[in-house]
């Protein structure tokens, strides 16, 4: 049975179905979420669009807005206790997702999860680049036509995660990416994506400059200020593209925990590993190869070089294997 038939199979359609985006969403989770809500509404869903938290990035709340996605807090939106809740892009019993009434029923996602799923319905697909693409993937399955604004926001979703093809791209994504290119408003896309920063953010990025600690090619930036995980993950970037750089590590401080934004341009060190490796006994995280994050609560945080020691020492164990 194809995925998609897998996924409806399970569906009840007397009940509500809640598709919830992970906490403090990106443009891949609510890309993904817009487009399965398409496709189970075509097979007759009644349809809750919803993320735990709030929207930080102000280029993925211009593009709600500007694509009119129905998406909002699951705590501001009408959810039945009995509604069927599918996750995507993200894991449940993941700290990043709040709970949500409803029981659930379905994850599609593309991170590797930290334990096996036990619930009726998973698509997890470690080696795809973004979850926009797997729900891409239920289209053709379906042959369903994908008109313009979910193409848009699927397209943005794949850009986002996969730093315009420049990583963690499959041949999934690139099939996806070659179908949504011009199906979608790539100029809409291109615009918000490389526009996501402010001029509010030039203080953290001064910080930023001013606190790195590089040694070899590995770089530490451990910020005082607190900002969004967009803005985190785009400083992330940016020490990321220097030449000798090519293992980044962001620690920002978010009120009861600290939290951080991995990039990684070594194979050898693949981001989502060596977070787990350094944080272990002391905080969570995940990812993927090329990128990833993780959260340590405050208590257990083992101070700026603590940290960086410990990134050091599961960088260098893992070289060694
Ligand atoms: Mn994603």
């Amino acid at each position: 049975m194809s995925s998609f038939s897998a996924l409806v199979a399970g569906l009840d359609r007397d009940r509500q179905v809640v598709i919830q985006a992970h906490d403090f969403p990106d443009h891949d989770a609510v890309g993904a979420a817009y487009a399965l809500s398409h496709l189970l509404q075509l097979q007759r869903f009644t349809v809750v669009l919803s993320y735990g938290g709030t929207i930080q990035s102000a280029s993925l709340r211009e593009e709600i807005e500007v694509l009119s996605i129905p998406i909002g807090a699951a705590s501001e939106m009408a959810i039945e206790d009995d509604a069927q809740v599918i996750v995507v892009d993200g894991f449940v019993g993941n700290s990043n997702i709040s709970g949500v009434p409803g029981k659930i029923y379905g994850v599609i996602d593309h991170h590797s999860p930290p334990t096996q799923p036990k619930i009726p319905f998973h698509d997890i697909r470690e080696t795809i680049g973004a979850c926009c693409t797997i729900v891409y993937s239920y289209f053709t399955e379906t042959g369903t036509e994908i008109e313009g604004t979910v193409a848009t926001a699927l397209l943005i979703g794949l850009m986002m995660d996969t730093g315009f093809m420049t990583r963690g791209v499959s041949e999934a994504d690139l099939a996806a990416f070659n179908d949504l290119f011009f199906r979608g408003d790539w100029r809409l896309g291109s615009r918000l994506l490389k526009n996501s920063l402010s001029l509010r953010d030039l203080g953290l990025f001064r910080e930023a400059i001013n606190v790195c600690v590089v040694a070899g090619d590995f770089c530490f930036v451990p910020v005082t200020k607190e900002c969004t995980q967009e803005a985190m993950a785009l400083v992330a970037d940016f020490f990321l593209g220097l030449r000798e750089i090519h293992f980044v590590v962001v620690v920002e401080p978010d009120r009861e925990e600290y939290r951080l934004s991995v990039r990684s341009e070594d194979i050898d060190r693949p981001a989502d590993v060596i977070i787990r490796a350094a944080l272990e006994g002391i905080g969570s995280g995940g990812g993927h190869i090329h990128m990833g994050g993780g959260s340590i609560p405050r208590d257990l945080y083992p101070g700026e070089e603590g940290l960086r020691k410990r990134f050091i020492d599961a960088g260098a164990r893992k070289k060694s294997e």
